[in-house]
């Protein structure tokens, strides 16, 4: 997790803007990355500007201690730092060619917690193409280990005091309309095939090592 603090700068694509093609073009990842999710941090940036006390702060500890924030300051930072906690993520978790399944402790949490992948795999798709509205789907892991999935509305982020964001897909439109118009099925079944499941793992397990020596 990022430790940097304010003044935030967006991070580079950890990839080319046309590697995820077929599923995802240079287009929309240039105005995902370059546009939505620069904004986000631009308008976190400002909100912040305003606030020293919320200067020496990371993401993390922000999104964790919204109690900390000024009243009128709230809402900027849990939309804009949760749109750049989300946006990071995403970006990250996303490789092509990916087209593995979960392996290891993550894929013994998977079968455990769904029955099998293709069970997983059905739910988390109904997850993300039910979300009214723009919003989040989610795979979280419990402090037990236990995996969850959820959704979040706008750019909400689960409680990370009690949960582990494995992994998650972008539902609001400007993650797919340009290739998919209103196909979101379409898109989530092709961000299934760009899942980078090695860094979720690991994501998995060092929570579960955490957990273990606290
Ligand atoms: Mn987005």
């Amino acid at each position: 997790m990022r430790q940097d603090k304010y003044p935030f700068e967006a991070h580079p694509l950890p990839y080319t803007y046309d590697a995820l093609m077929p599923v995802l073009d240079e287009e929309t990842l240039h105005f995902h990355h370059d546009k939505h999710y620069q904004t986000y941090v631009d308008n976190l940036n400002k909100v912040l500007s305003e606030y020293p006390q919320l200067q020496e702060m990371s993401l993390e500890e922000l999104l964790l201690g919204m109690e900390e924030v000024p009243v009128a300051a709230k809402a900027a930072v849990r939309n804009n730092g949760g749109g750049v906690f989300n946006h990071e993520l995403y970006f990250a978790s996303m490789k092509n060619p990916a087209g593995q399944q979960p392996e290891g402790k993550l894929a013994e949490a998977v079968n455990r917690d769904f029955g099998s992948f293709e069970q997983w795999k059905e739910q988390m798709k109904q997850a993300a193409v039910s979300k009214f509205g723009s919003g989040w789907a989610w795979l979280i892991a419990d402090p037990e280990g236990k995996l969850v999935i959820v959704q979040t509305a706008n750019q909400d982020i689960p409680d990370l005091a009690a949960y582990t964001p494995i992994l998650l897909v972008d539902v609001w439109e400007h993650a797919y309309y340009l290739r998919y118009r209103n196909r979101r099925a379409d898109y989530v079944e092709g961000w299934f095939s760009l899942i980078n499941w090695k860094k979720a793992e690991k994501r998995y397990t060092e929570r579960r090592k955490q957990v273990a020596s606290s």
